[in-house]
């Protein structure tokens, strides 16, 4: 009974932290797709996670086998690929880390480039952790909740984002509540020992 308890008020607590959160916007066979195809902003509900995207110019698109970008009247544009000129916004309402990109038509030579906190963050072909999938991983970039993080390429680069994986990062009042709610777990077990014995 006790330690049930103590586990309804764990999980409560702990919530939206801990696990990895994917967002996918090009393989409709994923569990994580979201469509967001034709839209200049949609907000995303994920694993108690939200997630407003914004494009700064024409429309979120995917295209069927090629990829999914951004649409719109820039000189050059690719219909699924994210170009000079183009970015793809996200502003999270929890801190995250950013774990992992997945790209598609990232060949050498392109350059991606992922800005928060005013600085760039660049992504080069070579840089990629699986060439063949374009997986860019191992990174932890911490975003801080309600600070927009930019998704664009730098010119001569024309780039397709498939979706990206984040994980939560507690809040420090909800880990010294985590650590007092395990305590008490802790508590609670001895005293049902001792009674036992
Ligand atoms: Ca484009
Ligand atoms: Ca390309």
């Amino acid at each position: 009974m006790q330690k049930s308890i103590v586990s309804i008020v764990l999980g409560f607590i702990i919530g939206v932290s801990g696990s990895e959160i994917s967002f996918e916007f090009f393989d409709a066979n994923s569990a994580a797709y979201f469509p967001v195809s034709g839209l200049s902003s949609a907000v995303i509900t994920n694993n108690g996670l939200v997630v407003s995207f914004s494009v700064n110019t024409g429309t979120m698109n995917r295209v069927g086998s090629y990829g999914f970008g951004i649409t719109s009247g820039v000189t050059g544009n690719s219909t699924s690929a994210i170009d000079p000129g183009e970015s793809l916004l996200a502003i999270f309402d929890h801190d995250v880390e950013i774990t992992a990109l997945d790209f598609r038509q990232f060949t050498a030579g392109e350059v991606f480039n992922v800005i928060f906190d005013s600085a760039d963050h660049l992504i080069t072909r070579d840089d990629l952790t699986q060439k063949v999938s374009a997986i860019y991983s191992g990174i932890h970039w911490f975003i801080a909740a309600g600070t927009a993080v930019e998704f664009t390429v730098i010119p001569g680069s024309s780039i397709s984002l498939d979706g990206f994986t984040v994980t939560v990062v507690p809040e420090p009042e909800v880990t010294g509540l985590t650590a007092l709610a395990l305590a008490a777990g802790i508590f609670a077990t001895r005293r049902l020992r001792r009674r036992q014995i």
